[in-house]
């Protein structure tokens, strides 16, 4: 039987159980990468484990997310991120260069190769035809240490893209339209390959809009074919010795099939405050625009920026409207700078910020009360921009600036002839902001600063457990209502004991202090509970509280993991009416947790006057964690 691209990868890299649907894998990890938000967490774990030297072929430490040095905590976190690389056989990607996803894509990542990444959105590698996993912290530190990487082998799935983009649509609108049909748990235990006539007119950085965006699905990964429009992006990096060709084969088998008809597509924007929540920009008609926003690892490419400053050159912007751009990295940056085109975009009224994810997670750039604010991103959660009320649309490049001329909410075909972009021939390359690691590791001293605090670790699983439940959330929670980011709450990161003063804040401010007062207790989620980031503050920081376990209707992929890893029970409703039987505050046991987790089957819950079940859906590797109370307890014992 014919395999599909992503098959075929998983094939060359298996190293543990069988392709079977549903059963967990291990995967070879060929390259990992950090962010500075969840980089010192996954560096202190994996300091931990005793590992001299990553054993990948290439591992990055990126910093983006927070740059703002408002204090002396996140310079530190800095200090220790880059000392840790240098020490452990890690590139160091320094603030300024760029957002992670955009400079791996174009000075590391490489077709056919496995990537893992402490941050949801690394499938971006998928652009460049790599399998690339957004992980926990912790799974990043084990994969550097040469360890495997563990997935349930997901389903296949494929989308076609027929005809032809026409004028002034965009990747953005394609993944647009692929989350409109499947919704933000469409993708969830599925690897999305993207496949028809419509893929060799997208660009790499087209193509990485697009599989970016796949973690909004929740997607395991998504991924592109390596072609000859690879290859030419490769050799325009100067890395064209890493191209090889990849697709699927004629007969291979697809699970679920989705088509998108490029010939018909039309601009689109998802509407606050979900990514799937997605109309023409046609349907949402001409609304006010406050704030218009150009950048993250989403559309920040070479491509798009000069689509945008082609768009702006010789115009201004409404008065009305503040228009902000970040571009993905210090090579589009620089690109921009050296052919004018920044100047056009400058000329306009933008402002231009550091190349780094800035507004997209919050840094800075709240939108006004009730703001109406247009994203390039990917995320439009309530809350997430620092203003709670503002309303968050995601949109095209070319839709953030037609609009930011207009003041409202513009079709971009309204502009006129659209003008053409070339793919350049040799991308300006300079690799002066990257790091290589220490040549000689012994003499290099491990900086850590006062912000540095360590992480919890949980206990083994005792045989009963009864406590309060002291959360009862709705469906889709995602981990930015868990653990907001921000401006004000980035900074710690790797501090754990302030951090958790935060946990829930926007859901329910009382949250913290319950926890404390009942000693930790049972969280109650709906559908899709932890999706979004693969922060793995949000199972550390419950772990911190006392959270013992989590019972849902269902779960997020990294959320889940992450909660496994802690030590925290990711339960199932078997039945979900049973989540109306439990009550904020009402005791909940579990009589017999130990022995039922440990025998592999169904979880004895009583609560709410009720006795019920519920399913612990894990491998037999998660099990042994769940019971040694997380990953890194469970790897000591293994050890022994
Ligand atoms: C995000 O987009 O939410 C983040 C910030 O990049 C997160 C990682 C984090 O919380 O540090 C992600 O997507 O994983
Ligand atoms: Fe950064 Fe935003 Fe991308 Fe997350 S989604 S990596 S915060 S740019």
């Amino acid at each position: 039987m014919g395999m599909t691209i992503a098959e075929k990868i998983l094939k060359a890299h298996l190293v543990d159980g069988e392709m079977v649907q549903g059963q967990e894998i291990g995967l070879r990890i060929d390259q990992t990468l950090t962010q500075d938000a969840t980089g010192t967490m996954a560096y202190l774990q994996f300091e931990a484990m005793g590992v001299d030297q990553v054993k990948t072929e290439r591992s990055v430490a990126y910093i983006d997310h927070n740059t703002l040095q408002s204090g002396f905590e996140n310079a530190d976190d800095h200090k220790y991120i880059g000392s840790v690389a240098k020490k452990h056989g890690i590139y160091y990607s320094k603030a300024g260069n760029g957002i992670c996803h955009q400079v791996h894509l174009e000075r590391f990542g490489a077709p056919g190769k496995t990537l893992i990444g402490s941050d949801s959105h690394t499938p971006t590698g998928g652009g460049i035809g790599m399998l690339a996993f957004g992980a926990g912290g912790l799974d990043v530190a084990v994969a550097m240490g040469g360890g495997a990487y563990y997935i349930p082998m997901p389903k296949m799935v494929r989308v076609t893209l027929t005809g032809k983009l026409q004028p002034w649509v965009a990747a953005k609108d394609i993944i647009l339209e692929v989350l409109r049909q499947m919704t933000v748990k469409g993708g969830v235990g599925k690897i999305i390959e993207y496949a028809g006539e419509g893929v060799a007119m997208l660009s790499v950085p087209e193509r990485a809009t697009i599989t970016n965006m796949g973690a909004e699905l929740g997607a395991t990964t998504s991924i592109f074919p390596s072609d000859e429009v690879t290859k030419a992006f490769l050799e325009a990096q100067g890395r064209g010795d890493v191209y090889a060709p990849l697709s699927s084969d004629p007969d291979a088998v697809y699970d679920e099939e989705y088509t998108v008809a490029l010939d018909t597509l039309a601009p689109l924007a998802a509407a606050p405050h979900m990514p799937d929540n997605v109309a023409s920009i046609a349907e949402l008609g001409a609304i006010p625009v406050n704030q218009c926003c150009i950048g993250s690892c989403t559309n920040s490419s070479y491509y798009d920026m000069m689509k945008v400053a082609a768009i702006l050159k010789g115009k201004h912007i409404h008065p009305d409207v503040s228009l902000t751009i970040s571009p993905g990295s210090m090579q589009v940056f620089n690109m921009l700078a050296k052919n004018g085109a920044l100047s056009d975009i400058i000329s306009a009224g933008a402002r231009i910020l550091e190349c780094a994810c800035g507004p997209c997670i919050g840094m800075g750039q709240s939108p006004e009360s009730a703001g109406v604010s247009l994203r390039t991103f990917n995320r439009n959660f309530e809350g997430r921009s620092g203003t709670q009320d503002a309303k968050i649309y995601l949109v095209s490049p070319e839709t953030a600036a037609a609009s930011a001329l207009t003041g409202v909410l513009t079709d971009p075909r309204t502009l006129g002839e659209m003008p053409v972009i070339e793919m350049p021939a040799h991308f300006d390359i300079n690799d002066s902001m990257i790091l290589p690691p220490s040549e000689h590791p012994e003499t290099v001293e491990v900086q850590r600063g006062p912000n540095i605090k360590p992480f919890p670790l949980g206990e083994a699983l005792p045989d009963s457990y009864s406590g309060k439940i002291v959360l009862k959330t709705e469906d889709n929670i995602t981990t930015d209502h868990i653990l907001p980011a921000g401006s004000k709450l980035l900074p710690y990161r790797s501090n754990i004991p302030y951090y958790s003063n935060y946990c829930f804040i926007n859901v329910d401010p009382k949250f913290p202090s319950r926890c404390q007062e009942q000693g930790g207790g049972v969280i109650i989620g709906g559908s899709n509970y932890g999706q979004g980031s693969s922060r793995e503050h949000a199972a550390l920081v419950p772990l911190y509280l006392g959270v013992r376990a989590v019972l849902a209707k269902s779960f997020a992929r990294i959320h889940k993991a992450n909660l496994v890893n802690s030590g925290i029970v990711p339960l199932t409703f078997a039945d979900p009416a049973d989540y109306d039987a439990v009550e904020l505050l009402g005791m909940i046991s579990f009589p017999n947790l130990r022995a039922e987790i440990s025998a592999g089957g169904q979880v004895t819950v009583q609560a709410g006057g009720k006795t019920f079940m519920a399913d612990c859906d894990v491998s037999d590797r998660q099990r042994g964690a769940l019971l040694a109370g997380g990953t890194l307890n469970y790897a000591k014992q293994q050890s022994k």
